[in-house]
Formats: structure tokens, C-alpha cells, sequence
């Protein structure tokens, strides 16, 4: 019988993971991520997946009916994850009603889903409908990302141009820019259906003075994108108090996201 946790798929969540906590982005049960796992992946551990317990999601989400998620488990912290993954991570199927999941694998002390799964599953499902590739949604509290949301207006078009300012490879990074939604009460269903209807616009969604939701088609690949706005909102922090006296031009930015050919938020740009 194939070793489950060794299969790729766990590996890669574990270091993702194990990366996100180093970086500080998710101190003490803080940040959750979700990985849809495809038949083809889970095959060789079939022997592994047993539907233990079957439960209501408390939302409907028929697109994602007989679709499989490892999903980090509520409470559990990153930090500890790479020691113990069958403890903090689960692997789950979504039932064919798109009402209630089966665990089949992980929380091995009894612990269940993020209390975000709303906000994931809703996510995914709506990344699906405008990107088929879609596989991964990752909430953390990055530092410098945080901090920005106390002094920088909440406003998309404006946190989105400040940060397609402060690094070259920005626009390029995230042409569709960021979403930003206020100050909301989390792990709620309507926090997971306002941060859906963001995601049908944009792969990163900042929660008002929480965090921020990314989503991408790889776990390397949405680690990249926090990676790049929390390296952005950075270098903000560490300029924003002192006099700016030179910036990246609009119509510069313009013409790096025509040069690379990426499709981008033109109305974004003070043009
Ligand atoms: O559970 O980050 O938003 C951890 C969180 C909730
Ligand atoms: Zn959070």
C-alpha cells in the first residue's frame, strides 16, 4: 500500500505550508489553505480514503459535487503541520447533494474543517468558472499586507495601483489586481460568498484588517502571488513615512504589462 503521506501532493502542502508559517504570515491557528486533489492524484492511495464521517457543509455548492479538497483542519496550527499532517490536514469529497462532504482521510485527533471552508469552497467554486485550472485557495495574515490595511485607503483600484508601484514584476505578477473587501466578520457564509463574488475578478482578495485570500492554479503558484503583494506592501511600509521622490510611472507600468502581454486592469492606472 502506496504511503499516502508521501505522495507529492502531501509533500507539497506540508512545505507550502511550513513556508507560510516561517515567512510569519500565519502565527499561532492563524491562515488555512485548500488544495483540490483530482482522481488521477488520489488513485494510488485508495487504500488510504475511508468516508468516516459525513457531514453538512451549511452551503450549496453543485459545481463542486465529487470533487476531493485537502483542507487544513480549525484550530490547527501551521506551525505544526509538517510534524503532524495527518492530525492537522484532511482530505474531504464533496457529496453529490453539494451540500455535505465525507472525510476520508486526516484529522486523525477528531478535528475538522477550517472554519473558512465557506469562504474556500465558494472560492473554488467560483475560480472554476473562470479559470477550469484552478486547484488551490490560501488565506493568511501576512505582516506588511496587514499593516497597509491600517494606513493605506481600502479601496481596490487604489491598494491595487500603490503595490503595482512598489516592485517592477507586480503588474506583471498580478495583472488582475486585488480585491478588497472591508472589515467583515469571519468564518461566516458571508464573508465566503462576498469573497467569492471578488475572486470571479481577481485571484487575491485582501479581507479589510484580516488578511488576504489568493487563489491559483498550483500551490507554488499561489504562494507566489501572497509572496509578491506581501513583498510589495513591504516595501510600501518602509517608504510610506518618508518623502517619495521617485516612483514607477503609469505610463511605465503600462508598458511592462504590454511587454510581457498580460492582460491588465487598464482602468486601474491613472492614465
Ligand atoms: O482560522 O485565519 O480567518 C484561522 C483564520 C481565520
Ligand atoms: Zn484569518
Amino acid at each position: 500500500m502506496a504511503d499516502i503521506l508521501k505522495a507529492k501532493f502531501m509533500e507539497d502542502m506540508t512545505e507550502i505550508i511550513s513556508n507560510m508559517y516561517r515567512l510569519g504570515w500565519d502565527e499561532r491557528n492563524g491562515g488555512n489553505v485548500s488544495y483540490m486533489l483530482s482522481e488521477d492524484m488520489l488513485a494510488l492511495y485508495s487504500d488510504s480514503l475511508k468516508a468516516t464521517r459525513t457531514f453538512q457543509t451549511g452551503f450549496y455548492t453543485p459545481s463542486l459535487s465529487g470533487k476531493y479538497f485537502l483542507v487544513t483542519g480549525s484550530g490547527k496550527y501551521f506551525r505544526n503541520v509538517r510534524r503532524e499532517p495527518e492530525d492537522c490536514l484532511g482530505i474531504i469529497k464533496i457529496e453529490e447533494d453539494g451540500k455535505r462532504a465525507s472525510l476520508l482521510w486526516g484529522y486523525s485527533g477528531g478535528g475538522r474543517c477550517t472554519s473558512e471552508l465557506p469562504a474556500h469552497l465558494m472560492s473554488h467554486a467560483a475560480r472554476l468558472e473562470v479559470d477550469p485550472e484552478n486547484r488551490v485557495v490560501m488565506h493568511c495574515h501576512p505582516t506588511n499586507t496587514l499593516a497597509m490595511n491600517y494606513v493605506h485607503p481600502l479601496d481596490e483600484r487604489e491598494v491595487t495601483r500603490t503595490l503595482w508601484q512598489m516592485c517592477t514584476e507586480c503588474i506583471v505578477v498580478f495583472p488582475d489586481g486585488v480585491g478588497v473587501l472591508p472589515w467583515m466578520l469571519c468564518g461566516t457564509n458571508s464573508i465566503g460568498e462576498a469573497t467569492a463574488l471578488k475572486m470571479k475578478e481577481f485571484r487575491a482578495v485582501i479581507w479589510g484588517m484580516h488578511g488576504i485570500y489568493c487563489s491559483g492554479k498550483t500551490l507554488d503558484e499561489t504562494f507566489g502571488l501572497v509572496e509578491t503583494i506581501e513583498k510589495a506592501a513591504q516595501i510600501y511600509m518602509l517608504t510610506a513615512h518618508l518623502p517619495r521622490i521617485n516612483t514607477i510611472k503609469d505610463e511605465e507600468m503600462k508598458s511592462l504589462a504590454e511587454f510581457f502581454g498580460v492582460e491588465y486592469r487598464l482602468d486601474f492606472l491613472n492614465l
